[in-house]
Formats: C-alpha cells, sequence, structure tokens
C-alpha cells in the first residue's frame, strides 16, 4: 500500500512538472566579454553594440547600444523563435532619441519594432519594413526616469507582443505586473525571428538578458531582487 502511495505521488509530480515546463534559450551578463569590443553571444549587425563598464556600478560590465541605423539590430544568437519571453535590464542617458527592442529580426531593416519614446512616458510597436513605418500600431505608456536601470519582459507569440516593465530592483514578479503596451495581431507579417536592440540613440546600456521559453521558471517567480535571481539562474545553466 505504502508503495503505491509513493507511485502515486511520484506520478503526480511527474505531471506537475511537465506542465511547468521552462527551457532558457539563451543568457547574457557580458561579464566574459572584453570591454570595447563586441559581445560574443550576438549576432545581426554586430558594430551595434559594444561591451561597456555599468555606468552604476564600474565592476559590472553591460552592453553600450549604439546606433548605426534604423534598419539594423544585434541580436541574441538563438535559433528563430515563434513563442519566447524576453527579459533585460535597460538604462538610458539620452531622453532625447528613442530606445527601441527589435523583434521578430531575420535579416536587416525587416523586423517589429518596441520603442521607447521621447517624452518621459510614452512607448510604441511598429513594423520596419522596406526601410519605411508602415501603418500604424500600438502605443502605451508607462512613465520612466533617465539615468536609472529597469527590467523590461516581453510575451511574444507570432504578432502577439505584450510588453512590461518595472524598476530592477522592485521584487515583484512579472506575472503580479499589468502589461502597459500589447500588440494582437494588428499587424501579421512577421511570425518568427531573433531579439536584440535596434536603436540606442545617445549612450543606452543592457545588461542580464534572458530568453525562454514555457513558464517563467521557479528562479524568476519566486525570487524579487534581480541579484538573487540572477545568481539562480546562473547556477542551474
Ligand atoms: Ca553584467
Amino acid at each position: 500500500m505504502k508503495s503505491a502511495v509513493v507511485l502515486t505521488l511520484a506520478f503526480v509530480l511527474s505531471i506537475t512538472v511537465n506542465f511547468s515546463f521552462s527551457k532558457t534559450v539563451f543568457l547574457d551578463d557580458f561579464e566574459k566579454d572584453t570591454v570595447g569590443q563586441s559581445p560574443s553571444k550576438w549576432v545581426g549587425c554586430p558594430e551595434e553594440g559594444t561591451v561597456a563598464k555599468d555606468p552604476k556600478e564600474q565592476k559590472n560590465q553591460v552592453m553600450l547600444l549604439n546606433e548605426t541605423s534604423a534598419d539594423c539590430a544585434i541580436v541574441a544568437d538563438t535559433d528563430d523563435l515563434e513563442e519566447y519571453f524576453a527579459e533585460w535590464d535597460w538604462l538610458w542617458e539620452d531622453g532625447a532619441r528613442c530606445h527601441s527592442m527589435a523583434i521578430h529580426w531575420q535579416k536587416k531593416g525587416e523586423f517589429y519594432h518596441f520603442s521607447r519614446r521621447t517624452d518621459g512616458s510614452s512607448w510604441g510597436i511598429w513594423a520596419r519594413s522596406g526601410g519605411a513605418w508602415p501603418g500604424a500600431f500600438v502605443m502605451g505608456n508607462s512613465p520612466y526616469e533617465l539615468n536609472k536601470w529597469y527590467r523590461l519582459q516581453v510575451y511574444v507569440n507570432g504578432p502577439e507582443i505584450v510588453g512590461k516593465m518595472k524598476e530592477r530592483d522592485d521584487k515583484t514578479p512579472f506575472d503580479k505586473i499589468d502589461s502597459f503596451i500589447e500588440m494582437h495581431g494588428e499587424d501579421k507579417r512577421f511570425k518568427k525571428g531573433k531579439f536584440g536592440p535596434n536603436e540606442g540613440w545617445g549612450a543606452a546600456f543592457m545588461d542580464n538578458v534572458l530568453i525562454y521559453i514555457g513558464e517563467p521558471s521557479k528562479a524568476v517567480k519566486q525570487e524579487g531582487k534581480l541579484t538573487a535571481t540572477w545568481g539562480e539562474i546562473k547556477v542551474s545553466e
């Protein structure tokens, strides 16, 4: 009888584990890279990013984002992804220009553009295609300050994109935070691709990039302080 209970418990646990499937597909904190060079785990337009010292903490290495072309992006070296979560730390020194991420990047000039605007609170998701910005797509609102680290999350599923943000050291897990911008198939031209920064006008910085598929990992859900979260994720890498 006892062994039957144990077997039943093991079976239930295995189902639970299967239902909470999660897989990290990309992780980078730039600590193994060389300052002044492009980061080693990124492709696309590598000239768009340079490894640099964190302006807030000199012993930490980050990616300095350089603008060279609205059609270029330095993207995480993953397979082309259709459904995933991406999270990253982001800091902007220059508020006079936009800062953006490319979503579903497969080649230069063709991708969705997830963009922080210049007025201190508005955001947008557009398509970049054929050297233009075809169509008016979605706008969102989330106030931000310059010279401060934020943590962003996008959930991407084909032409559906949901964005969330919080201050980097905020302990609230993302599943308890409301989205501030959502696109639900308003444009359907891009269905899968790679993810990474597209515009970094002036000085902007990025760190602790995590891309995963499936459920948010236990570490991400339960740990608030990013440093603790990041430590746990790296141990299980
Ligand atoms: Ca770092």
